[in-house]
Formats: structure tokens, sequence, C-alpha cells
């Protein structure tokens, strides 16, 4: 099949999800062509059925705000002609799924039909999604693709609460290639530069923004250290990071955190962490705990969202109330108060992570793209 993928092409669970998908279907043989303003960063194009098409907008003193969606509808419009594209599967509805359906009608309008896929990915619907100013774009461009998915059950609960949707949604869980993931016993892991023998490595990535609460990560720390050598790796760009050196240097404990930037080796990172911190406010599902389970690294999260669905609670790790700092640092030194206890998590985290292996995961996505086809053929022929 030739699908064009829609996405955001920086860090972030969305265009992590939707890059990883295309590269895997371009493997089984789909021609995939991703339609961006930059390239994907877990973008390599090294197969010669993946596509990279760049949107550009260009600048005009009138406006204000670059018109985005106009100048990606247009591309999907002139690519679907060019490559004979049969699918669009939008990642992230704002404003992708919208751009994906003023390309539709455009195409309608010369007597090309082509299918929408739109995946839900959490923020889109959860955070900015819903906000009054966005809310009936949004409602409207859900209702009208031909198949709607959602990362997590928890997820697709929140769309049918906060908006009016007339369409099923299929939930579809995130996955990890765990072949990739796995680390293989005698693999080089290059801990000893990180801490010293009798220190245990902690974890954070993400974006740094306020979702994440990212002071909790460094309060969670804090009490962790104060009862056991621990170092804390902090991974990630983004708006909180600044008040996260700040308040390392405040409580003294600058010299046992290490702030790493944006980093395309995570695997690399993960490989010598004991333990994964992700106390977010919301979590629609929880990627980078999924990647840290497929590495083998237990996870302390918040019951938020579709965490819980992620995270098994005194099995890959535990899950506390948002905020609940304490609650959180008693059962990281749960985990890694020994080396037995850490590696029976660590077992735990890798079988649970298991479950999202790709291979399970891939067919679900064909079956809704026929779908998709089949309901596009409904709607034409009704
Ligand atoms: O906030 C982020 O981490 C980025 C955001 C995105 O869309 O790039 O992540 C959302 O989508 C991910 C992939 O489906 C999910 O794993 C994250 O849980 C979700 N983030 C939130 O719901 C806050």
């Amino acid at each position: 099949m030739k699908i064009a993928i829609v996405c955001y092409p920086t860090f972030g669970g969305s265009g992590v999800v939707a890059t990883e998908l295309g590269l895997e279907l371009a493997q089984r043989g789909h021609e995939i062509h991703f339609i961006t303003y930059k390239q994907p960063v877990r973008l390599a194009l090294l197969n010669p059925n993946l596509h990279y098409h760049e949107v550009n907008v260009p600048e005009y003193p009138l406006f204000h705000y670059q018109p985005y969606e106009l100048a990606l509808s247009s591309k999907l419009v002139d690519m679907v002609k060019l490559h004979k594209i049969e699918l669009l599967h939008v990642h992230y509805a704002i404003p992708h799924a919208y751009a994906g359906y003023m390309a539709k009608q455009m195409l309608k309008a010369e007597g090309i039909y082509i299918p929408m896929v739109t995946t839900l990915h959490g923020t889109d619907i959860t955070l900015v999604g819903k906000h009054p100013f966005y809310k009936s774009a949004v409602t409207f461009s859900i209702n009208q693709s031909d198949v709607v998915t959602s990362v997590s059950q928890s997820l697709k609960d929140d769309t049918y609460k906060h908006f009016a949707i007339t369409k099923e949604i299929e939930v579809i869980p995130n996955f990890i290639e765990i072949n990739k993931a796995k680390v293989e016993e005698g693999t080089p892991c290059y801990r000893s530069l990180m801490a010293k023998n009798d220190e245990r490595i902690i974890t954070h990535i993400s974006n740094f923004r306020k979702v994440k609460r990212i002071p909790d990560v460094i309060k969670i720390f804090y009490k962790i250290q104060q009862q056991i050598p621990a170092k804390l790796m902090m991974v990630g760009e983004g708006p909180e990071k600044e008040n996260a050196e700040l308040l390392c240097e405040e409580l003294g404990i600058s010299n046992k955190v290490i702030f790493f930037g944006n980093s395309n080796e995570i695997d690399k990172i993960l490989c010598f962490t004991d333990l994964f911190l992700l106390p977010s406010e919301t979590e629609s599902f929880g990627l980078a705990a999924l990647e840290a389970m497929a590495c083998s690294v237990p996870v302390i999260s918040t019951n938020t969202g579709g965490l819980p669905e992620v995270n098994k609670d005194g099995f890959s790790g535990y899950l506390s109330n948002v905020g609940a700092i304490d609650a959180m640092a008693e059962n990281a030194l749960k985990i890694i108060q020994d080396d037995v206890t850490l590696s029976t998590f660590k077992k735990n985290a890798f079988a649970v992570a298991q479950q999202f292996d790709i291979i399970n995961i891939l067919p679900l996505y064909e079956a809704v793209y026929e779908k998709a086809i089949k309901n596009q053929f409904n709607s034409i022929s009704s």
C-alpha cells in the first residue's frame, strides 16, 4: 500500500511513534511517504520504500501567523497525485487531521478519493485540543476521518468525554521494537563513566514541559539520594529545564545530576539505568516508560491517564497519585534497595514491554488501513 504519514518531526512521543511505524511498514513492503516540515529525528532513509517530502511555508510580511495547514494540505494533494498515494495516516489531531480533511476535499473535487486515518496521541485531546479556541475544528476533523485510533483506552475515554464524537475510536497501543531495545548480555554499557559501582542510576526522559512535573523528578531523586548513593540522568530539552538546573543547585545535588539534552541514543543511557521516573500530571500512554521497560528498567510513575495500561503496579514498577513525592521516593527505594528485588523488577518490566512489541501491534494498523479503504469505498457508493 502507498501511505502518506503526517506527523511532528521533533522529539516527542507522537513523532517517534509515527516514524517507527513508517519504518516498520516500509520493511514490510509498503511505500511510505513522510510529509512534514522537517525530517523526523528518528528517520533514516536507507530503504527504497521510504520517502520524505518537506512542507515549506514561504514567509510573507502580511502574515502574523504562517499558514502551515494550507501549505500542508497543498503538499498532501500534490504528493497524493504525484505518487499515487492510497491512504493518509495523520498523527496528532492538531492541525494534521484538519489539513488532511482539506486535502481530501480538494482531491475529491478532482475525482480522487483517499481515506484518512487519524491517530490521537494525547495532548491533542487532553491539553491543547479541548481548548475552546480549537475544539470545534478538532471535533469536526476527528468526525470526518475514515478511521480514528487512540493510543490507549484512557485517551479514548477522554476523547468521548471532551468532544462530541460520532465516530468509533479504536485503541491501538503504542509499541516498541523489542529486538532493537533489548540489552543483550555482554553488550558494552558505559555505566562506569557515569556512576561509581555502589551508586544506583535513576533516569528521566521527556520534553521538559510543565505536564511532566520536572520539579517532582528532582524532589523524588533528592529523597532517594538521602538514603542511598545515586545519580540522576536528565535527558531532553524543554521550557522547564533551566528551573530544574536551578532547583538542583538549591538542593545542593548538582554534582549528582547530569543534564544530557536531547538524545538519539536513549538505549545507551537506559542500558545503565536502574530506575525510570515519570511523575507526569497526565500521560495518554507514556512511551518513554515503555522504552525504559523494553531496556529492562522498572518505572516509578503517576497513575493518571494511560500509565496504568503500561506500568503494572507492584510488578514492572509502582504507580502513585500525582504529586505524591514521598510515596514515589519510598517505592523507588523499595525497588533499588537490594540487587535481588531490582533484578526481579527488571525482568518483570521487560516481560510487560514484550506485550507491546511492534510485531503484535503493526497488524492492527494494517487492519485499520483496510477498514479505512472499505469505509471510504462505502461512503462513495452510498
Ligand atoms: O508530551 C509529550 O510527551 C509529547 C506528546 C506528543 O504527542 O508528541 O506525547 C503524547 O503522545 C505520546 C505518543 O503517543 C504518548 O506516549 C504521551 O503519553 C503523550 N503525552 C501526553 O499525553 C502528555
